[in-house]
């Protein structure tokens, strides 16, 4: 069945103007006025409304095993979640054990993500080194449409990249045309900060923004925007949160060197006044890596938005529940690291962006859709509304509100960070792969849905 949304402002990363989007067959056919409805055709009215790329989360880890548990939310409850919030595209993480072979863990994530109910793309982590998994990587980029390898400089002894790691692994992506990716903090720093506060007898999550300032976060982005620019590859940074890691990329990007920063929607808009409340469960539920910081930061990381330093938003989509967090009861590095944010990210980004004036619809597109389609080459499939391009919609009222809340959210953590917010801008349908999978509150797909994108490399310097 074709769908016709009629009636709407269609907005893309460059322009926002007067059309129907006409889709059949999982792609867009037609963006244009008065566009005709043929025979079979779904109309949906979007009078009034705007009509966009449907989103993009670069940064999720449904069901990661992680800290002896694993997430709650798993890639169908996670990505129904993202959906009813207008997300159509997610991009996961195979995260190999140390000396677990990179193509083992691949096909594991790859069976795990079978029940997706939107697309679903994975970066590949690189946690350990030997010529075999340089193997491994360009068997993924040339069989798989594997494009980017994540690197954490974080959690020593779990799996923590050190710079040996970062080399090898980033020389390698130069060869393979891929994108080395980090999640920069400086893992032996966390590791000794958490040892000394818990030998003061410091315990409880207060402590867990204390283990983790952020000159730790700042060193780690530097260092390895240094290593990148020795071996000239392009870098991104994922959930850059602080004005020291942001810094380290404008002077980067000011030097002419190609980083990337990726925001999340809760490093936006969250402060770490989080951790100083008194119940265990509502801090913990707030931990994950990096911490959320102090506003002036939250300040800083809107100016990279708009100022283009940072490209991208995500969610680092890593939900556990009261039970899985209280294991860090009486000690704080025991608590499960992450949150969730997959169904809130556009709505409370529209908000506090557009809402603001900080962002134009056309630069909310770009940082919830485009970019990451854009960085990640999946752009035209993906991040805009052209004939041709993948049909992946979201219909946007720019005048419904919602109370973000734990109660009547998809997301099965049973947890929200964004607990009481409410939001002026919410999607009324979502289109994904041509089929119209969310209207007004009621989810309208079955798990398998999604399917598997693969990345084309970028242009290989030498195989
Ligand atoms: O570090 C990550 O991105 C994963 C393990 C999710 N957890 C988190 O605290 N960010
Ligand atoms: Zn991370
Ligand atoms: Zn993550």
């Amino acid at each position: 069945m074709s769908i016709l949304i009629r009636g709407g402002t269609v907005v893309n990363a460059d322009r926002a103007y007067r059309a129907d989007v006409l889709c059949a067959d999982g792609l867009i056919v037609a963006v244009g006025d008065h566009l005709a409805a043929p025979a079979k055709t779904r109309v949906i009215d979007a009078g009034g409304q705007y009509v966009m790329p449907g989103g993009i989360d670069p940064h999720t880890h449904m069901q990661l095993p992680f800290m002896g548990t694993v997430a709650t939310d798993d890639f169908f409850t996670g990505t129904v979640a993202g959906l009813a919030g207008g997300t159509t595209s997610i991009m996961d993480f195979v995260i190999p054990a140390p000396r677990q072979p990179l193509l083992d863990a691949y096909h594991t994530w790859r069976e795990w993500a079978h029940k997706s109910a939107s697309d679903y793309t994975f970066h590949v982590a690189v946690t350990w080194w030997d010529d075999s998994v340089g193997r491994d990587m360009a068997t993924l980029v040339g069989q798989h449409g594997v494009n980017s390898f994540k690197h954490f400089m974080a959690y020593k002894n779990a799996i923590m990249a050190d710079d040996e790691i970062l080399v090898k692994s980033f020389t390698r992506c130069v060869e393979l045309g891929a994108l080395p990716t980090v999640h920069a903090e400086n893992g032996e720093l966390v590791f000794m900060l958490q040892q000394a506060l818990l030998a003061k007898g410091i315990t409880g999550p207060a402590a867990h923004p204390l283990s983790r300032p952020p000159v730790v976060e700042g060193e780690a982005a530097q260092r390895a925007i240094a290593i990148a620019k020795v071996l000239e590859t392009p870098i991104y940074i994922v959930h850059v949160s602080c004005a020291e890691s942001l810094g380290a990329i404008r002077r980067a990007r000011a030097g002419g060197q190609r980083v990337y920063g990726e925001a999340l929607a809760g490093h936006l808009l969250i402060d770490d006044s989080v951790y100083r409340n008194p119940d265990f469960d509502f801090a913990a539920g707030h931990v994950m890596s990096p911490p959320f910081r102090s506003q002036e930061h939250q300040t800083a990381l809107w100016h990279g938005l708009q100022s283009g330093d940072l490209q991208t938003t995500a969610t680092d989509h890593c939900t556990f529940c009261e039970a899985q967090k209280a294991a860090g009861k009486g000690d704080f590095t025991k608590i499960p690291n992450g949150c969730g944010g997959v169904e809130e990210r556009m709505a409370v980004l529209w908000d506090a962006g557009v809402g603001s004036g900080r962002l134009t619809p056309s630069e909310f597109v770009a940082v919830t859709s485009a970019n990451a389609a854009k960085i990640f080459n999946m752009y035209p499939r993906k991040g805009i509304l052209a004939a041709g391009s993948d049909a992946d919609i979201v219909v946007w009222d720019p005048h419904g509100t919602r109370t973000m809340s734990a109660k009547t959210q998809f997301s099965k953590s049973g947890f929200n960070v964004f607990e009481g917010r409410t939001v002026r801008g919410v999607p009324t349908h979502t289109v994904a792969a041509g089929k119209l999978v969310f209207e007004r509150g009621q989810i309208l797909v079955e798990p398998g849905a999604g399917r598997y994108i693969e990345r084309p490399a970028f242009n290989p310097s030498r195989l």
